[in-house]
């Protein structure tokens, strides 16, 4: 019977040889603790567990603590239903615990909000007890979750008491998974959302990928791709969200659905989708209270609008705030909100895209209705390898700004390359914007410390697919941990991050953390040596974006590389400055004025903002063509020594996820190769110079790497 058991748990990945190291139990994968003073305390805690109330949540932190003990002690834990003196581990919320709590501490976690917890010792009648308090039901969740990768990652203590609570409100995933489960920019297989087989089956997955999201703290999650479909909004796919809605609800999740602005005219066979004709409004009102009356706790609309042949407001000669406060107004007797994307850009306006946005948007600020939030991308091009901040940081007042990123790494070598995203993402959210504040950075607008905005908001967009290990490469999930916890505090750093990870992910042995974190940490500036060194941007393969096509020209100019890099047989760079596009002049004046100078500018942004001649004299004295070809060369190298760190853990990780890292880094540098070989000597073309000696020369043949097409890459949009 035992062993029946045992086969039965193999089977559904908790245990045992087979499964474990596929990665699909991700960061949540509960080791035998090997120290036995952990191991003792741990199993007198699990030996007696009191819940101290009822609520749902409170049953999903049964079931986790279950799958924990498993795996830590191998053996059940001890949920007593009576008498709380004879229990250790006490869970509940600050107002079920009150009685235990003196004054001066329930104020203390009471200051921390309501998805902040406490946990720690207590004292009562002279015997010790082990509690974990939240705000809420499912602030108390995190809790847990706080205490089990504590216990996973050996630096528990039961001495030292913790606290913590999100900065931002809203920390989201943004799937971009189309009704017919293909997934846009997505390449770890299939959408995991099972439109067709809902409502009636419900994959077993829905749970695990809310246990992970809620051990991060991601507490909102958008469906559906931003280039919409407005059948979703159809009653019967409302009846399948709704599935998933009450499956996400104990883990604290809300769910949000893209609208489709013209779903009056396809879904309500209306004329129009004026944002001011009242047919129109009633659309939306009568959309939104069906929704609400099947998800009561429904989160709102993420919109994609008058951008990249979407429907919006501008059809109508109405504004974007006009088009945003429609769908709010539906949205908030209901207390929903309206996240409209800053991603918009026209091509039939002869303006640098990079200045679209801020155009856009900067003159409608303060006439967005409260419950809007303004989603902007990191950068103002698009998801580059590197980007400076987006200008929209800090230039407006009355207007509350999210943060989106991408974790999915379309630019980023997709699910092929190991890219280690937090770094990039600490770069941003540290950025100065001077605005509104001397110290104000873009972290103190998006957690409104600096911005003082009510509705804060950090989205990503998601790299979540059906394959097993859910993100494709296993150190996909690095960066879908790394987002979680950057939205949960957009001040914590990246170093801090890849080395709770790695332990989580590969235990805490002292060499193996140093080595993996060295492979981590430098893997971006790798990569965007050998995509796009010192501000270069947008040098893809057109439309499916795999691999480099620095000659992509013809066609809509704002979609081709030579419109961003612009290189003759002068030099190189896009001249954002006074005598070029100006859009420097978006950035508060600390910047504008001292980036205007190149050699003030930092060179990791240089080209991004000058056009330079190809023998300008970098920091190094090297010439700009030489330290372009030094840059792509080194990225080179730094992949091979990413495989020479891994390699040297063959013994330390286990077969099968070492197998999969290695060949992974084998086509990584294979991929390296050819950036820089294709980059190079179509630069070449136009620098007329030699490469210098101490750089490998670049192999191959021009009218080659041209030539190479990928019709079936994946990822593409459908129609593209
Ligand atoms: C671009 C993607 C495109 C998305 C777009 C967006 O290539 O597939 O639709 O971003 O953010 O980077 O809407």
């Amino acid at each position: 019977m035992k062993n029946l058991f045992l086969i039965y748990l193999c089977f559904l990945g908790m245990i045992g040889p087979s499964l474990a190291h596929d990665g699909y139990k991700l960061w949540l994968d509960y080791q035998p603790i090997e120290h036995p003073e952990l191991n003792q305390t741990v199993s007198e805690l699990f030996s007696g567990i009191f819940f101290f109330g009822k609520n749902p949540s409170y049953q999903m932190i049964q079931n986790e603590l279950e799958l924990a003990s498993q795996g830590f002690l191998n053996s059940a834990p001890t949920f007593r239903a009576e008498r709380f003196e004879s229990t250790k581990l006490w869970i509940g919320t600050r107002e079920e615990l009150s009685q235990f709590l003196g004054l001066e501490h329930q104020t203390k976690i009471k200051s921390l909000g309501a998805e902040g917890y406490w946990r720690g010792t207590i004292i009562h009648e002279g015997k010790n007890y082990y509690a974990l308090i939240g705000n809420s039901a499912v602030a108390t969740l995190y809790a847990t979750f706080d205490l089990l990768k504590s216990i996973q990652s050996n630096t528990f203590d039961k001495n030292t008491e913790k606290t913590d609570f999100p900065k931002v409100k809203l920390r989201m995933l943004n799937h971009w998974d189309n009704l017919d489960r293909t997934v846009e920019r997505g390449y770890a297989g299939f959408s995991i959302w099972d439109w067709h087989r809902l409502p009636g089956y419900v994959d077993p997955r829905y749970v695990d990928y809310a246990r992970a999201n809620a051990s991060l703290g991601i507490n909102a999650v958008s469906l559906t791709n931003v280039n919409a479909n407005a059948w979703i909004l159809r009653e019967d796919f409302v009846e399948k969200v709704k599935v998933l809605a009450d499956i996400f609800r104990p883990y604290g999740i809300q769910v949000f659905l893209t609208a489709r602005f013209s779903a009056p005219i396809e879904m309500g066979k209306l004329e129009t989708a004026d944002p001011l004709d009242q047919e129109v409004q009633k659309f939306w009102k009568d959309r939104v209270a069906m929704i609400y009356k099947a998800i009561p706790d429904f989160g709102g609309f993420l919109v994609k609008a008058n951008s990249e042949g979407q429907p919006g407001p501008h059809e109508y000669n109405r504004d974007h705030a006009t088009g945003a406060n429609l769908l709010a107004d539906a949205l908030s007797p209901h207390g929903g909100i309206v996240i409209w994307r800053a991603f918009v850009y026209s091509h039939e306006i002869d303006e640098d895209r990079h200045k679209q946005a801020n155009l856009e948007f900067e003159p409608l600020d303060g006439k967005f209705r409260d419950n809007v939030i303004l989603q902007v991308k990191n950068g103002a091009i698009d998801f580059q390898p590197r980007e400076p901040f987006h200008p929209l940081f800090g230039a407006v007042e009355n207007t509350n700004l999210g943060m989106e990123f991408q974790i999915t790494q379309e630019y980023l070598g997709q699910a092929t390359q190991l890219v280690y995203l937090g770094t990039m993402w600490e770069e941003i959210l540290q950025s100065k914007t001077y605005r509104p504040t001397d110290s104000s950075t873009v972290a103190g607008i998006i957690d409104g410390s600096d911005s003082k905005q009510n509705h804060t908001l950090m989205a990503g967009v998601s790299n979540i697919g059906t394959d097993r290990n859910w993100t494709g490469h296993l150190f996909g999930q690095a960066n879908w941990f790394a987002f979680g916890q950057l939205a949960w505090d957009p001040d914590r750093s990246a170093a801090q991050i890849s080395e709770e990870w790695i332990k989580l992910t590969f235990g805490q042995k002292e060499g193996l953390l140093t080595q993996i974190q060295e492979l981590m940490m430098g893997s971006h500036e790798a990569a965007v040596n050998y995509m796009t060194p010192l501000g270069l941007h947008h040098l893809m393969g057109r439309s499916h974006h795999y691999g480099p096509g620095p000659w992509v020209e013809g066609g809509r100019a704002d979609w081709t590389s030579l419109y961003y890099h612009r290189a003759d047989s002068l030099g190189i760079g896009f001249d954002r400055t006074a005598s070029g596009s100006g859009a420097l002049n978006q950035y508060a004046s600390q910047i504008s004025r001292v980036w205007s100078d190149p050699k003030q500018t930092p060179e990791k942004f240089l080209l991004w903002f000058h056009h330079l001649a190809w023998d300008y004299e970098m920091k190094s004295g090297n010439t700009l063509w030489e330290e372009i070809c030094l840059h792509y060369d080194k990225g080179v190298k730094t992949a091979r020594h990413m495989r020479d760190l891994w390699r040297a853990l063959e013994n330390q990780v286990d077969a099968a996820r070492f197998s999969h890292v290695d060949q992974l880094l084998g086509i990584q540098i294979e991929e390296a190769e050819w950036w820089r070989n294709s980059s190079l000597l179509y630069f070449q073309t136009f620098a007329n110079r030699p490469f210098p000696e101490s750089i490998e020369k670049p192999e191959g043949e021009l009218e080659f790497f041209k030539q190479q097409r990928f019709p079936f890459a994946p990822g593409i949009r459908p129609n593209w």
